[in-house]
């Protein structure tokens, strides 16, 4: 049997071992808390560099949707600043007139032979046109369309020398159709240019001779206002 002491003995070393077991599973516990704080901690550094990544591609947007905004606006300021100027020049240049650049510009719906036609735009203090540059020329094109081939101010005179109508000589291939002039009938007959467009390729729009006494329509040309 065992006497008190023994027993006394038994109760210490048994209480000592609870308690190293509740300082163990304390530590364990902490440790635990630990981890789960750290991978709540690391959730939310990744969460917060995904929100930052949204937010930057989400700024890029803006600014570039901002910019090309701008960009349009730019142009449609342009484009309504042109159409308002050149609706105005077009007011200022009388009815059925249209502004181009320095000068008003007119296309005939009857047709005249090119002496006519020259009289008709002196008629309404005007003049057969006269081509200065490539923009009148590109102008012109468009204006003149494609089914018609009006007179232009240039014709030539005896000495084969081709002449506008306010006197200067014009012996450049310029705005010529590239065959052109070809005197097909004869310098004596052809002697007259009109502006040539339909059936023929983009880049071969231009001047072409023709006898004076045909019929065609006509451009004439005045200062603007
Ligand atoms: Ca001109
Ligand atoms: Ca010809």
């Amino acid at each position: 049997m065992r006497n008190t002491e023994d027993l006394q003995m038994e109760m210490r070393v048994h209480g000592q071992e609870g308690v190293y077991d509740n300082v163990r599973d304390l530590n364990v516990q902490q440790k635990n808390e630990l981890k789960a704080k750290g991978r709540v901690v690391q959730i939310l550094m990744v969460l917060q560099l995904l929100l930052s990544l949204i937010l930057l591609i989400l700024l890029c947007v803006l600014f570039i949707f901002c910019s090309s905004m701008m960009i349009k606006v730019t142009e449609m300021e342009s484009t309504i600043n042109n159409d308002l100027r050149n609706g105005i020049a077009d007011l200022l240049c009388g009815k059925d007139w249209k502004f181009y650049n320095v000068s008003c510009y007119f296309k005939s719906s009857s047709e005249q032979t090119w002496d006519s036609a020259k009289q008709a735009c002196q008629d309404m203090n005007a003049r057969l046109v006269i081509i200065n540059g490539d923009g009148e020329m590109e102008f012109l094109r468009k204006f003149s369309g494609s089914k018609d081939r009006p007179w232009v101010g240039l014709k030539m005179e005896k000495s084969n020398i081709w002449k506008w109508v306010d006197g200067t000589s014009y012996n450049s291939r310029k705005f010529w159709q590239k065959t052109q002039p070809d005197y097909y009938e004869g310098k004596t007959n052809e002697g007259c240019a009109e502006m040539r467009n339909e059936d023929s390729p983009e880049d071969d729009y231009g001047l072409n001779d023709v006898p004076c006494i045909l019929m065609s329509k006509y451009i004439c040309e005045k200062a603007s206002p």
